[in-house]
């Protein structure tokens, strides 16, 4: 029996399953390529954030990084979107962040345009000498103006990236905002935040253009003890003002299941947005794997109909292996998990559960387990006109002939 026949004995459809996945589009995050760097000389990487290793042949500049980027998305297949953040503005001299201008991302939107591909956004609020501990908290008023600037450009260039690409922009917020020891005031600072997101999100864009999104953590490096921007805060304050909470799966506790949030949040908002990453012991930002905990929330995704919904994006910073094989590692991984979902019968499955049928469900869910799938990813490599499993000798002559150049 084909890997096709054995999928349709149990009721699924393996055509429809790869024209599905063709059109799910994964966000890449463009920081893997120099860890995150960026392009405005923004010194040391701050917020609680870090990428260890010095792996030879990272990106410096445009040129380099968009190389790299052909590079990697040559061997990805799928529908492809690229998340830029802030520092990665293409400018000729340097320009401060809270006047950054749509301008400045013309040469992204030009690149991007040319390859069909669809950009993301995020504000850089760490790496900045005003991004000391806190920044839309800050206590002075100054440093939070500067902040809310930034993040106020920073929409306006999210919205106009969507308009012109004719599909809408997520801008995404995090900030690094919180505290090493324990503070004697949790309750401030969070109003201090609120106060400067309500001014944020004063300036109203039309959603066919952005789609505005918090993200919430529970520590950083340096920052243990309280993260201003929680879980709880972002949750509450997404839900009271009609925009979208960010789920990034390296931000929860290590058994806490971000696949479990997926469904809690699409009974309430429109978009629920994803950074995924493969924590090890902390928010680590590891390549993502293909795992048990990225096919949970492939799952979560497919069988709540929500490829619409959920805006599947990556994040993870690992400097110690090749960078673009990271890219491609992790990509693949995502599309696979996916594919793995939709391999599934979720309606027989869902009736099942209704009926109270779970030795059933059980048995089918296992028996999904030892399926094929190899062959089925082959064939959907193979329709997107992207190499199989032997895309490593790209890499290889990639780092031969480019990256080794590189001083
Ligand atoms: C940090 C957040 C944030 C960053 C990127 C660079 O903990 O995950 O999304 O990783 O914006
Ligand atoms: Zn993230």
């Amino acid at each position: 029996m084909s890997a096709t026949e054995k999928y349709a004995a149990l009721g699924v459809d393996v055509d429809a399953a790869i024209g599905k996945l063709a059109g799910i589009p994964v966000s890449m995050h463009c920081w893997q390529g120099d860890d995150i760097a960026g392009f405005m000389d923004s010194g040391e990487l701050t917020g609680g954030i870090q990428a260890t290793g010095n792996y030879p042949g990272k990106a410096r500049g445009f040129a380099q990084l968009t190389a790299d980027l052909d590079k990697a998305f040559s061997l990805i297949p799928g529908k492809k979107r690229l998340a830029l953040h802030a520092i990665y503005a293409v400018t000729e001299k340097p320009v401060e962040r809270d006047q950054l201008k749509p301008e400045h991302f013309d040469a992204w939107l030009d690149w991007a345009g040319k390859r069909g591909i669809m950009l993301d956004f995020n504000p850089t609020l760490f790496s900045h000498p005003l991004a000391d501990g806190l920044t839309l908290s800050h206590p002075d008023a100054k440093i939070r103006r500067f902040w809310v600037d930034h993040v106020k450009a920073c929409r306006a260039i999210a919205a106009y990236i969507g308009k012109k690409q004719g599909s809408p922009c997520l801008n995404n917020i995090w900030i690094p905002d919180g505290f090493k020891n324990n503070p004697a005031d949790r309750l401030t600072p969070r109003l201090r935040l609120k106060e400067s997101l309500d001014e944020i999100f004063s300036v109203k864009y039309d959603k066919k253009y952005i789609v505005d999104a918090v993200e919430s953590k529970v520590f950083g490096i340096g920052l243990e003890s309280c993260t201003v921007g929680s879980s709880e805060f972002y949750l509450s304050y997404a839900a009271t003002r009609g925009i979208n909470a960010m789920l990034d799966n390296g931000h929860f506790h290590p058994t806490e299941s971000t696949a479990d949030k997926i469904p809690s949040l699409l009974a309430f908002f429109d978009n629920v947005a994803l950074h995924v990453t493969h924590h090890v012991r902390w928010d680590s930002d590891h390549v993502v794997l293909y795992d048990d905990e990225i096919r949970d929330i492939a799952d979560e995704i497919v069988r709540n109909d929500a490829c619409d919904r959920v805006l599947i994006g990556l994040d993870y910073f690992d400097a110690s292996i090749n960078r673009v094989a990271a890219w491609v590692i992790g990509s693949r991984n995502m599309q696979k998990a996916l594919l793995s979902a939709l391999l599934k019968p979720h309606a027989k499955m869902k009736q099942l559960q209704d009926e109270g049928r779970f030795t059933e469900l059980m048995y089918l869910s296992e028996e999904l387990k030892s399926m094929p799938f190899d062959e089925v990813w082959e064939q959907y490599l193979a329709s997107q006109k992207v190499r199989g499993a032997d895309w490593f000798e790209e890499i290889k002559e990639y780092e031969k002939n480019i990256l080794k150049e590189r001083q």
